[in-house]
């Protein structure tokens, strides 16, 4: 314990002496150091800032380095943009839901597309069963985008539209879809996220290699420049970095590091920095960490404008203006006493209004258990709208300007992200880090080494982690909504049928060859306008002949292939972090399930070993990696099996690998249709024995059906990792191993 506690002593942090002296009374046994507090980015926050802090004049809004925002008036003449990320079961329902909420105060629409959309596969292929219409719309053809907005205006709507992997054909039916209600595309005003970088680090809805994907990328550039003057070409995105465990300053680091890459792709591809980069936007998550939010919104703004000048140099000021659209953090949310999420939501809303944010969403209470309802969003709207239209904070630009702690931190977090920038500048670039693992491994130690001061309540989660509600019902029953996964399949699967028999089959293969062809050339290094086709311009052909998301896909995938990422996992961050951060008891824990371990591996001649599984197009595996990080830690063997399985998939890995425990982390809902499936699986090989767990997102309701079902346990989020494993150990006591 004393050399933990020496370790959080900062007698280098320079504190103003004569505020010392004054602290000092009423200290008593204490030293003003010990006021010091450092962040999880290595940050020490002092107790009191004076003028010798500041070394840097923030500039006017609206001008170089944009320190203070990237339009001079900001909301005093224009405020964000009320932008909900919405989207579920069919065209028809999500379009109901858009409708419904402009008419109560939204002021921009934001498309979820379902996984297996995401991944470009249509409704009916046999690997996306558990997927469609879940975590977002199903949409498989132009006919279902002209449903999905039906009645609304779209050269006036702007309209963002997450899609990374499967963009060619969606952005394709967006300009198609447009085109036919009569909105010419140069009307087109909105984003498309087509942010394939943070695909490949953190979120995993890539479908091609890095290569091709990049040349999409710069083809999708070449496009809009020309034909879309109006639309935000890229949304660089940090959100999903922090979703996955980045603190602020790796955040903005790789964030920023992401858009110098893709200047430097639309350079390559024969355009220049000021034809795409006035049409670049960024996309933060905006978490708990109330301050240093607001400066790394700052310091990003002043690190783009500042190395995009230098190193390209443009005529254009817009090109060195970050504009930014904010989402308040999904992972802060808490199963546990979801009503605290609305109070979290709004103070996270604040940072990034105060940030200087151009558009937000703010998300519903209940996201960490299930999708939200039509209650829960009207919420998380009105969050937004009281922000906005009550509190008056619109009425001064950036009113943190010239805080001696808010002009520090934000020089802080400046200072240590360009180191950053500088180390994967001399990777050779993003692109070039990425194939070296280093970003992705950097994110994932900052989550395991959250997650160890979590479990050791370092970190406090009121309600979770301190303050627990011992009455498990206190708060009722959160309704969520639930999805009739196979409806919606059937009726996707009956409208695809009618398309492929209502068009002109010829003139559909005929353009999918061109495709092929013009993914032959990219392969080959040939240029878009110069000696191969545009990838986005032929995607829009196919689309106008009612060629389908899988068919644009499989086109594109015949030659460049489907892209299987290899996997590292991090080790020792979770034991090292949960010793430094926890009181001598709850290090005794983890001595407890080492002699768990022990008497375990003393009886059956080998250590407990688990499968952490991932199956259907659910992505998101920061919980999958940070579980098997910590149980690796604890001495389990661990294997994690690969992204996108089936359940048969994984019953056979799990066979192979002779596990103890299968672990499904489900993060999209996915479970319900799936983990059912993978109990009959292991069954039909043979494997019964083996224990099913399941964790992540998975509703009250969902407890019983996965019990109903077969599985041994069910962790919830805010499950600490020594505690589930002993969960484990204690079961694996009655199996015959
Ligand atoms: C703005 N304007 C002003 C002004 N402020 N004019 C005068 N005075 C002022 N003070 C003008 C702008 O120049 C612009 O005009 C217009 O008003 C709109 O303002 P904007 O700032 O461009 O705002 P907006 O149109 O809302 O665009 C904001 C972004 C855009 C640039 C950030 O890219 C965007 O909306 N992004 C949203 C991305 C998103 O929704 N992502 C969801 C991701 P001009 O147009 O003439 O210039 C969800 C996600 O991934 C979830 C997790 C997951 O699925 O994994």
């Amino acid at each position: 314990a004393a050399s933990r506690s020496a370790a959080r002593s900062f007698s280098s942090v320079p504190i103003d002496p004569s505020w010392s002296k004054l602290a000092q009374e009423e200290l008593k046994t204490k030293k003003p150091e010990d006021l010091v507090w450092m962040s999880a980015e290595g940050i020490p926050l002092k107790p009191v800032y004076t003028a010798a802090d500041v070394k840097t004049d923030p500039g006017l809004p609206g001008a170089f380095p944009f320190t203070r925002g990237p339009y001079a008036t900001m909301y005093t003449n224009s405020p964000w943009t009320i932008r909900q990320y919405a989207g579920f079961s069919t065209a028809e329902e999500s379009n109901a839901f858009y409708r419904q909420a402009l008419s109560r105060g939204q002021q921009g629409l934001s498309v979820a597309f379902d996984l297996a959309t995401h991944r470009g596969y249509d409704s009916d292929h046999p690997r996306v069963k558990g997927d469609v219409g879940m975590a977002g719309v199903a949409v498989d053809s132009v006919e279902d985008m002209k449903v999905l907005f039906n009645g609304i205006p779209l050269d006036k709507v702007s309209v963002s539209m997450t899609m990374n992997g499967a963009v060619l054909p969606i952005l394709a039916m967006y300009i198609v879809a447009a085109e036919e209600s009569g909105v010419d595309q140069k009307k087109l005003s909105g984003t498309i996220q087509n942010d394939i970088l943070k695909e490949f680090m953190v979120r995993n809805t890539f479908i091609f290699p890095p290569e091709p994907s990049m040349a999409i990328i710069a083809d999708i550039f070449g496009y809009t420049a020309a034909n879309m003057p109006r639309f935000n070409s890229i949304s660089i995105s940090g959100y999903h970095m922090q979703e996955a465990g980045a603190d602020a300053v790796l955040e903005a680091a790789f964030t920023i590091a992401d858009g110098i890459e893709y200047t430097r792709a639309a350079i390559s591809a024969g355009l220049t920095v000021d034809q795409v980069a006035p049409r670049f936007s960024f996309f933060w998550g905006i978490g708990m960490n109330f301050y240093m939010e607001i400066a790394k919104m700052r310091a990003a703004r002043r690190l783009w404008a500042t190395l995009i000048q230098e190193k390209f140099n443009p005529k254009d000021s817009r090109s060195l203006r970050l504009r930014t659209h904010c989402q308040t953090s999904g992972w802060s949310l808490t199963e546990q006493e979801p009503y605290n999420n609305i109070i979290r939501t709004t103070i996270e809303a604040m940072a990034a209004v105060l940030g200087g944010t151009q558009s937000l969403h703010t998300n519903s209470f209940d996201e960490a258990i299930g999708l939200p309802t039509e209650f829960s969003s009207r919420l998380a709207r009105n969050t937004q709208l009281i922000i906005q239209e009550e509190t008056q904070m619109t009425r001064v630009v950036d009113p943190w300007a010239g805080s001696y702690m808010m002009e520090s931190l934000t020089a802080d977090i400046e200072s240590k992200a360009l180191k950053i920038i500088e180390e994967v500048e001399s990777l050779g670039g993003m692109a070039k880090a990425l194939a070296t693992g280093m970003p992705k491994l950097r994110i994932e130690e900052s989550a395991t080494r959250k997650q160890a001061r979590i479990d050791a309540a370092k970190d406090v989660i009121v309600g979770v982690n301190r303050y627990a509600n011992k009455n498990k019902n206190a708060d009722g029953d959160v309704d969520v909504l639930v999805i009739d996964n196979t409806k919606v399949r059937e009726g996707q699967v009956a409208r695809l049928s009618q398309i492929k028999s209502s068009r002109d089959q010829s003139k559909v293969q005929a353009v999918l060859n061109r495709l092929s062809e013009a993914a032959r050339n990219v392969s080959k290094g040939l240029t878009a306008g110069k000696n191969r086709e545009n990838l986005l311009a032929l995607a829009v052909e196919a689309s106008r002949a009612r060629a389908t998301v899988g068919e644009i896909t499989s086109a594109l995938e015949g030659v460049w292939g489907r892209h299987a990422p290899a996997d590292r996992l991090v080790t020792g961050a979770y034991s090292s972090e949960y010793t430094r951060s926890s009181e001598d008891s709850e290090v005794k824990e983890l001595d407890l399930v080492k002699h768990e371990i022990d008497a375990f591996t003393q009886r059956t001649g080998r250590r407990p070993r688990i499968l952490v599984a991932k199956m259907g197009q659910d992505g998101h595996d920061r919980g999958a990696k940070v579980v098997a990080s910590g149980f690796a830690d604890l001495g389990f063997d661990v294997d994690v099996g690969p992204l996108f399985q089936t359940p048969a998939e994984v019953a056979k890995q799990a066979v192979e690998a002779d596990v103890h425990i299968v672990g499904v982390s489900s993060q999209a809902a996915g479970h319900r249709t799936l983990v059912p499936e993978l109990i009959a699986e292991l069954k039909k090989v043979g494997a019964q024995h083996m224990l099913v767990v399941v964790g992540g997102v998975i509703p009250r309701q969902d407890y019983d059906m996965m019990f109903d079902a077969g599985c041994s346990a069910v962790f919830g989020p805010g499950t600490r990792i020594p505690a589930a494993a002993l969960q484990l150990l204690e079961k694996l006591k009655n199996v015959d191993v």
